[in-house]
């Protein structure tokens, strides 16, 4: 009996763990297609399902994002060749505004700002360009802001090698609200490398570099891509919402009310470990809101 309910557990986790990723190709070349193939394989490896889809410039409404719990988007050896289409953009936006995942890497913030690329989707990016890019040939990641489904499986600091892609990382700077999870240093500088927050009733997260070849192939830069595709699916996460289910009424009001004065994470929205006035403020000022607004 007890062995019956302790697989019931591990396949129910595996089940939570486990996200419908839609990784964009990075297109027909040799090198592009090694590129896919190790993203794949990153993803497979921390239990994802998988499906290699268009590159993001042919990404239109007529791809089908059933059952897609997340997509990925890449520029990286097609970084020059175009933009996403406004069809398939708007359909990418409200994807995510309904609850979906979209996870980009360097490229995709660059030419936001410089190309002027991806008007529809990229208020949704959680950051914007700093400044251009820069190429180095390694890169060590350090995590920055502690949380349990970006961290699983690996060290608060890890070291990879980086393949270039006309660049391996650009400077972005995390927009009001969003929350940098990993830094990187350069030149004595710290930069963020990953750039995350809720947009709509889904998450998005930009990864300040390029994710190529090598980077994928290390294994812990590939637990955290994974870890991120998870991070991506885990729905609302707007401030005041005590219960996590994208709307701030009376249900996360009780919640604050319940708790108050204690020390505990349930109702604390400022994170500062007690439930307090500043905690009931919070909701009182975002009461009636809602993550599809
Ligand atoms: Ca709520
Ligand atoms: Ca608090």
């Amino acid at each position: 009996m007890f062995a019956r309910t302790a697989i019931a557990l591990l396949s129910l986790c595996g089940a939570a763990h486990a996200a419908n990723v839609y990784v964009m190709s990075s297109g027909a070349s040799s090198l592009a297609q090694a590129n896919d193939i190790a993203a794949i394989n990153a993803l497979v490896s921390g239990g994802h399902i998988v499906t290699l889809g268009v590159e993001y410039t042919q990404f239109d409404s007529t791809i089908d994002l059933d059952g897609i719990d997340v997509v990925y988007l890449q520029a990286n050896w097609n970084w020059n060749t175009g933009d996403m289409p406004m069809d398939g953009q708007e359909m990418l936006f409200e994807f995510v505004r309904n609850g979906g995942g979209l996870v980009t890497n360097e490229w995709t913030v660059w030419k936001a700002a410089a190309q002027g690329s991806f008007e529809i989707i990229s208020p949704y990016f959680p950051s914007e360009l700093d400044s251009p890019f820069s190429t180095l040939s390694e890169m060590t990641f350090t995590q920055t802001t502690p949380d349990s489904t970006l961290n699983a499986g690996l060290d608060p600091q890890f070291t990879f090698p980086l393949t270039s892609v006309s660049g391996t990382h650009t400077f972005i700077a995390a927009k009001p609200g969003a929350v940098g999870y990993y830094t990187f240093e350069q030149s004595g500088n710290t930069y963020d490398a990953l750039i995350a927050a809720g947009a709509g009733c889904g998450r998005v997260a930009n990864f300040a570099t390029v994710n190529a070849q090598m980077q994928l192939e290390d294994p812990n830069f590939a637990t955290l891509l994974s870890n991120t595709m998870t991070w991506a699916t885990l729905g609302p996460l707007v401030f005041g919402d005590a219960n996590a289910d994208g709307d701030i009424n009376l249900a996360d009001l009780n919640i604050v009310l319940a708790n108050f004065g204690t020390e505990t994470d349930e109702g604390d929205l400022d994170d500062d470990g007690q439930v307090d006035l500043a905690d009931l403020n919070i909701v009182l000022a975002t009461f009636g809101s809602s993550c599809a607004d």
